[in-house]
């Protein structure tokens, strides 16, 4: 049986664990011990306890496991080339991993370093950690994976048809820099403007932050093109971006954004993840970006406060 090690025993990772486990050998790794006894609330509000098996960094490096059969990666952004480190000697350098990050700033570094391959994945599935640590599947949503060089088909194939039959609905794609790109401009488009003046997402369509939208908006669309980064369901450049943002916005509208979560538990942002790809890129094609660049630094001094 193919054992998955999960890196990152957050939300997603614990979601996933509780997941697979039914179907495969499952491993969390942590920096800190974990109960034993995991908690799960599913969509329709039913209560599961698992037993799962879980190490820390520290114990794997004392006593390595068998070799996993794939590695998933779920911890935050910033996170996740450190998080890699930490394991880097008890793994074969050809184990392939499942990146889950937001943003596009693990996903190419790590593909270019390692030399197994590298499968990203991104998800619409809502969870969160409760206080207990109990993990709260709040709903469910569909789940690509693919990798950036489309020279692993196969491979995601196979773990797309294991996510699936744990219900987990996951889908082989082969363009999944095009679906991280998406994500991250709706990301741009949300999180920072909600983290920044602590507001659930619905808010945004106030007159007070929906000029703010259309501007980030504005920069993000004319950044993608430059990316060829094709606008969603066909439509033409800046209005199919926005549509696609006010949809989202529409949808989630009584969420706090993930950002806005980090904020209000001073933790760091994934500014670095969803800003610094677009400004990086911004800067490579000589395209303005001076409304991400203030929404950046305001973050940046938020943080410094924490
Ligand atoms: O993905 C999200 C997040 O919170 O990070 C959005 C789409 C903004 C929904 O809240």
């Amino acid at each position: 049986m193919t054992s998955h090690w999960i890196l990152g025993p957050g939300a997603i990772g614990r979601l996933l664990a509780h997941s697979l486990l039914p179907f495969t050998d499952v491993t969390l790794i942590g920096r800190r011990a974990l109960p034993e006894q995991q908690h799960l609330t599913t969509p329709e509000g039913e209560e599961r306890t698992l037993r799962l098996a879980s190490v820390t960094v520290a114990e794997l490096a004392s006593h390595p496991l068998p070799a996993p059969g794939f590695v998933h990666i779920t911890t935050k952004a910033m996170a996740a080339e450190a998080a890699l480190a930490s394991i880097a000697d008890v793994v074969a350098p050809t184990t392939p991993l499942v990146l889950w990050q937001n943003g596009f700033l693990a996903q190419p570094r790590i593909t270019q370093t390692w030399p197994g391959p590298v499968l990203c994945a991104t998800t619409t599935q809502g969870a969160y950690l409760t206080w207990g640590g109990g993990v709260v599947h709040a709903g469910r949503g569909p789940t690509f994976i693919g990798d950036l060089d489309n020279q692993h088909a196969g491979l995601a194939e196979a773990l797309a048809a294991l996510l699936s039959e744990a219900n987990f609905t996951a889908t082989a794609v082969g363009d999944i820099r095009q679906r991280l790109w998406q994500k991250l401009a709706v990301n741009a488009a949300i999180n920072p403007l909600v983290a920044l003046n602590g507001v659930r997402n619905g808010e945004l369509r106030d007159d007070a932050y929906a000029g703010r939208v259309k501007a980030v908006v504005t920069e993000v669309a004319a950044i993608l093109e430059q990316e060829s980064i094709a606008p969603p369901k066909g439509g033409e450049g800046k209005d199919a971006w926005l549509a696609l943002v006010w949809q989202v916005v529409e949808n989630t509208a009584n969420n706090k954004a993930s950002m806005l979560q980090d904020v209000e538990a001073k933790r760091p942002t994934e500014r670095g993840a969803i800003l610094g790809p677009l400004i990086e890129s911004a800067e490579r094609h000589g395209v303005p970006c001076g409304v991400l660049q203030t929404l950046d630094d305001e973050l940046a001094m938020l943080e410094a406060r924490f």
